[in-house]
């Protein structure tokens, strides 16, 4: 694998970041301090980690009901997400939406989606509006296995089929549609093979394996920007919770629990690092430590700003 040190740590921090982040905002949503729904990226982070490595801010990302995770890894402020999901004024969306509407034009973030396979489509309308503009971006859609059932999944990939726009569909397979298990809710095992009916290179790779995920990616994005026109990545993955906080997940065999839980994309990529000679568990235990800090700041600034004024009910907010 061709990367440097920094890419390789870099990787790492964001890894954790998104884990350490989560993991708060699930002690604090258990805790009371968070309302609304949270739909946790735990297990998956080597996806978003991966993919979003090899973009800059003027490349765009769709994203999903589960979408910190990719958030934090295109560059979103943790301070910022910390007091949306709060509710507070300071929040991405001034308080107003929690944790599913999430965006940041300045970086490419074009939205998170409550909507099941929403962002898809919109990938291919952002893709459309890079060409025109001949700009050499490209654009990301981050979704699910469930999502890929979808009529917008199938639009979307002919459309940046037909019109060899730059766009990478990135399926973050975690076996799960809510509680339906992947094998009742389609018949194929490799959600990439629907690439072929449009003509879409389709890969299949280990999600919890981040140099898999970046190689892949890497690839796809590459080939997007040179006018090589749109793929499909479908990454294996395993949600460590249920599908929201307060699902009970009684669906979830504990036998492939255990299974995946040992595949955890953390421990697995620092159990690399330290074999490769990349760093010293010591190195390690600094970047926890510090982005440990980092989200034990955004708690503060997201806890001590202030709540939305009853005045500004309406602003922002669209009626058609
Ligand atoms: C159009 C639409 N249908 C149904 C729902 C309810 N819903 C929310 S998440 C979800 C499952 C999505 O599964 P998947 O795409 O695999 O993503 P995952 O939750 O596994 O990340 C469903 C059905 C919705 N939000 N939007």
């Amino acid at each position: 694998m061709n990367l440097t040190k920094d890419q390789m740590l870099n990787l790492y921090e964001t890894m954790v970041k998104i884990r350490e982040f989560e993991e708060k905002a699930k002690e604090l949503m258990l805790g009371g301090k968070l309302a609304g729904f949270l739909h946790l990226y735990c297990g998956e982070e080597a996806i978003a980690a991966g993919v979003c490595a090899n973009l800059n801010d003027k490349d765009c990302i769709t994203s999903t009901h589960r979408g910190h995770g990719h958030i934090i890894a295109k560059g979103g402020d943790i301070n910022r997400m910390m007091a949306e999901l709060h509710g507070k004024a300071t929040g991405y969306c001034k308080g107003k939406s929690g944790s599913m509407h999430i965006a940041d034009l300045d970086i490419g973030i074009v939205g998170a989606n409550g909507i099941v396979g929403a962002g898809l489509p919109i990938a291919v309308g952002v893709a459309f509006a890079l060409r025109y503009k001949k700009m050499d971006n490209v654009v990301v859609a981050f979704f699910g296995d469930g999502a890929s059932n979808r009529g917008t999944f199938h639009e979307a990939l002919n459309m940046a089929s037909v019109l060899n726009l730059p766009v990478v569909f990135i399926c973050e397979n975690n076996h799960f549609g809510m509680s339906t298990p992947q094998s009742v809710h389609q018949k194929i095992k490799d959600i990439s093979v629907r690439g072929t009916a449009y003509d879409i290179p389709g890969k299949t790779v280990d999600g919890n394996d981040v140099l898999a995920v970046h190689e892949a990616a890497a690839e796809a994005i590459g080939r997007a920007r040179k006018g090589g026109g749109p793929s499909l990545i479908e990454c294996k993955t395993w949600r460590h919770y249920g599908h929201f906080i307060g699902d009970p997940e009684p669906y979830k065999d504990p036998e492939e629990q255990k299974k995946w839980l040992a595949t955890d994309p953390i421990p697995r990529f620092a159990k690399y690092l330290i074999e490769s000679n990349y760093a010293i568990q010591a190195d390690l235990d600094a970047i926890k430590n510090s982005v440990r800090e980092k989200i034990e700041a955004a708690v503060r600034y997201a806890q001590s700003s202030p709540d939305p004024l009853p005045e500004d009910i309406y602003s922002d907010v669209y009626a058609g």
